[in-house]
């Protein structure tokens, strides 16, 4: 396939809710719609970087500079065999893997429907039907709200809390969630929050029976990991210090966490999502998928990756009206009593566009094309 542009937009879309993480709140979210557009087709995908450098390097207005500058230019009015090659043609940037992994996986959209295929299906996808859905919670201003937020999703059927973490709110906070709720499946994520001289802070946590601790340690630490895994009950869950495949054989090798959580965009695209996930399932390491506050386009995305094979854990991924007023897909991506998503058939990601919407959230618009 040859891309003949690539239009690039920004979105400013307010959350229903704050989400609170150990390293910022966010109110509202400046998303990166990428569109690429080939023989009358459209591919879409969205870059999922954070409004800050926070969670980790990238930002939306750099990652704008990036798809612009430097990822258009080299996929632009060139053969390309397969989505699979985008990976590798833009693999010299270094870092900024979700302003790669937006196109990318826009790239993989475009093939999709240019094959008839579900995205689900154009990946090697299609292991299960329904996608196992948990939510993620952020840092709340009380336990007691955090408490009636965990009921409301409990009683939505989902199957996993994930409460975020940080000093000052953690044991004391998920003593109380764990003495309330005795039997649900909770996790914690600490975003990068601590270091090895909590040890004895986190081995309290393993009296809370959590399905796993995400991330406690540095974002671009593999060794404290494997030291801290090694006095912790708790499985560790890597999620900031994996961004590539290669990276996971490290952590694997070094015994530092037991489990993974990937990102579409941390990990730059579904190209490198599928050999990290390979990667994992050959080691007997489970593996789930991550979210980024995603409007629907990398939402839908991040459900076609989820039918997998290896992603058995529940994953971040639950529906859209935790998240917006409206969203820019329809129909609206909704779950199950049981809390699943079920995986639709549609060629490419699954959903259409709100055109009319997208047009009313988008704050900045830019056609890249080869002479541009
Ligand atoms: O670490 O998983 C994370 C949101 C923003 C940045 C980092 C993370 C998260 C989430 C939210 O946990 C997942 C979601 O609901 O999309
Ligand atoms: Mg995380």
């Amino acid at each position: 396939m040859k891309i003949e542009r690539i239009v690039l937009r920004q979105l400013r879309m307010p959350l229903v809710h704050f989400f609170e993480t150990s390293f910022s709140r966010t109110y509202e979210r400046n998303i990166i719609v990428i569109e690429v557009v080939s023989d009358g087709l459209s591919g879409w995908g969205e870059i999922t970087a954070g409004e800050h450098p926070f969670y980790n390097e990238e930002w939306t207005a750099a990652a704008w500079l990036i798809a612009k500058d430097y990822v258009a230019p080299r996929l632009l009015n060139r053969e390309i065999a397969h989505a699979n090659d985008v990976y590798a043609l833009t693999k010299h940037i270094r870092g900024h893997n979700m302003a790669r992994g937006g196109v990318e996986a826009a790239v993989w959209d475009l093939q999709a429907r240019r094959n008839g295929n579900p995205l689900w299906k154009e990946i090697g996808g299609g292991a299960r039907r329904e996608i196992p859905c948990g939510v993620s919670i952020g840092i709340q201003d009380s336990v007691e709200q955090l408490i009636g937020k965990i009921e409301t999703e409990l009683a939505a059927g989902y199957q996993r809390i994930k409460m975020k973490i940080k000093p000052g709110w953690d044991v004391d906070v998920l003593r109380r969630i764990r003495e309330r709720f005795p039997e649900t499946a909770l996790t914690a994520d600490a975003n990068s929050a601590y270091t090895l001289a909590d040890t004895l802070l986190l081995k309290q946590l393993d009296a809370f029976r959590l399905t796993m601790i995400e991330q406690p340690l540095a974002h671009d630490d593999i060794i404290d990991h494997a030291q801290l895994q090694a006095q912790l009950e708790t499985p560790v869950c890597l999620d900031e210090c994996i961004r590539t495949a290669h990276h996971a054989e490290q952590a694997i090798h070094l015994k530092a966490g037991r489990i993974v959580n990937i990102k579409l965009g941390r990990i730059g695209g579904f190209g490198e999502a599928k050999r990290l996930h390979d990667v994992c399932e050959a080691a007997g390491i489970p593996v789930w998928c991550g979210g980024m506050l995603e409007a629907g386009i990398g939402r839908a995305h991040n459900i076609a990756l989820a039918t997998l094979p290896n992603f058995t854990l529940p994953g971040d991924v639950s529906a859209a009206k935790r998240y917006w007023k409206r969203d820019i897909v329809t129909p609206e991506i909704a779950t199950t009593p049981h809390g699943t998503i079920v995986v639709t058939d549609e060629p490419g990601f699954g959903y259409a566009i709100d055109h009319d919407f997208l047009r009313h959230v988008t704050v900045h618009e830019e056609t890249i094309t080869p002479s541009s």
